[in-house]
């Protein structure tokens, strides 16, 4: 097999790390975290032990330093056991990047040793009231003060609001669109900084989402990631790897509906035959992985393109968590269906992923994003 279409033994090896980790730690207690709404804050500590708090976080940093492909098969292996938790540490991971790749020195002394322990957890604000799909277009401002910001306005839907310590803000230090933003760091008990009530949602129950409200925060300027103006740039890279990374959650919890579909149609009976001997069966299961497998190639190929800063990654990491989101979606959709009435209880795990993974068209941005960035890049 050509080297290009083969895992190397370190990153079969990280893949193993992580499934064993998931098999014992998460998949026995995904469901109980989806139905009570428990936030698993001391399996998500854990992961920072096996270096998951810093997966491309630069060793420099103190971080692992692996690619995008690595961290792909981290998400992936995680989100077999629950897609929600995977995703936790996958916006964690986005938000230490960009301060280990932006932030000034004193400022990744004082936060990143924490972040990689994973004692700290951090959070992506971008999202506004206002604000979401046209994100240049946000309204919280952060007025100068001396060498201080002061900043005001609402974040939206954030992941970890309220939970998190470590708050990265995109907020408007200059003109309107995209160049008069700035990446500002805000910790959690900074004077001024609340949440909204934890937002009551279809899926994603183990993961918090809240506003994070800003009346007179006052942070000093060395808080800034980036120069001035530079803010929106930062959050787009981000999102560059936040992007693969959703769409690996996708894949892994739709292989792990696949599994269990196949498990289930060899059990099942009816018409006095196994569900399994129905060509129809077979025909769905088959078409189930090719497309799963499909979306894993090119999710696999966008985070080599990103890992290697090619000129066209944006446009691949677009085309794959669009890709890999709705390929995932139509795979746990049809495992669904295989299981019949049951797929529809709470007794089985498909109806979690079913649910968890809708969100994945629509977050990281949507699905129709995807398009425009992937059809814009085109016709340039
Ligand atoms: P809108 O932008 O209002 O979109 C509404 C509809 O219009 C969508 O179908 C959209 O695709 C479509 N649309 C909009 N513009 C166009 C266009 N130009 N062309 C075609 N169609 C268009 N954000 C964060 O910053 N941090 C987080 O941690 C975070 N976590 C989240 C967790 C959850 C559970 C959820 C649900 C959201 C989270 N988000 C977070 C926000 C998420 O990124 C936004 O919901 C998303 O970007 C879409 O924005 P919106 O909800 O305002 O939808
Ligand atoms: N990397 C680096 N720079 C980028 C970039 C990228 N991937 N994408 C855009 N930029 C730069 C771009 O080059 C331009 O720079 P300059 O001003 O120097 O020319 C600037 O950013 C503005 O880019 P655009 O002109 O493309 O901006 P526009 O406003 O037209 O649209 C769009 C940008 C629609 C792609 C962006 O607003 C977007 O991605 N919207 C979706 C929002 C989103 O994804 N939200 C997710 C929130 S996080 C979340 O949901 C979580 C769960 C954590």
């Amino acid at each position: 097999m050509s080297q290009a279409f083969a895992l190397t033994e370190d990153q079969l090896a990280i893949q193993d790390m992580t499934r064993r980790f998931t098999a014992d730690e998460i998949t026995p207690r995904a469901a109980r975290w989806d139905e009570e709404h428990l936030f698993p804050r001391e399996v998500i500590r854990a992961t920072g032990e096996l270096g998951l708090g810093g997966i491309y976080v630069s060793e420099a940093g103190g971080g692992v330093g692996l690619g995008r492909l690595e961290a792909a098969l981290v998400f992936e292996a995680m989100s077999y056991g629950c897609p929600t938790t995977a995703a936790f540490l996958s916006i964690h991971n986005m938000a230490a990047w960009m301060l280990d790749s932006y932030g000034p020195d004193a400022l990744k002394a004082q936060h990143l040793p924490g972040l990689l322990a994973m004692d700290k957890l951090g959070s992506y604000c971008l999202t506004e009231p206002g604000s979401g799909s046209d994100a240049a277009a946000l309204a919280t401002t952060a007025r100068r003060d001396g060498d201080d910001y002061v900043i005001n306005g609402t974040k939206q839907f954030i992941s970890g609001g309220g939970v998190n310590d470590i708050y990265l803000i995109m907020v408007r230090t200059g003109e309107d669109g995209p160049r008069g933003i700035s990446c500002v760091l805000v910790e959690k008990d900074t004077p001024g900084l609340s949440f909204g009530a934890p937002e009551r949602k279809l899926g994603w129950n183990a993961s918090p989402t809240a506003q994070v409200i800003l009346e007179n925060v006052r942070v000093p300027v060395t808080n800034r990631l980036g120069a001035e103006g530079e803010g929106f740039r930062i959050a787009m890279a981000g999102l560059d790897g936040g992007r693969l990374n959703i769409g690996a959650c996708s894949l892994g919890g739709a292989q792990r509906c696949l599994d269990e579909a196949i498990a289930y149609v060899k059990e099942r009976r009816q018409f006095g035959r196994a569900v399994a001997e129905f060509q129809n069966t077979q025909f769905v299961l088959a078409d189930m992985a090719t497309e799963l497998e499909a979306a894993r190639a090119l999710l696999y190929l966008a985070a080599a393109k990103v890992t290697a800063g090619a000129p066209d990654k944006t446009r691949f990491s677009a085309m794959a968590k669009r890709f890999a989101t709705d390929t995932g979606s139509a795979v746990v959709d049809r495992a669904l269906q295989l299981f019949g009435g049951y797929g529809y209880l709470r007794d089985y795990p498909i109806e979690r992923f079913w649910r968890d993974l809708r969100v994945h068209r629509i977050l990281e941005g949507t699905n129709e994003v995807m398009r425009l960035i992937v059809g814009r890049d085109l016709l340039q």
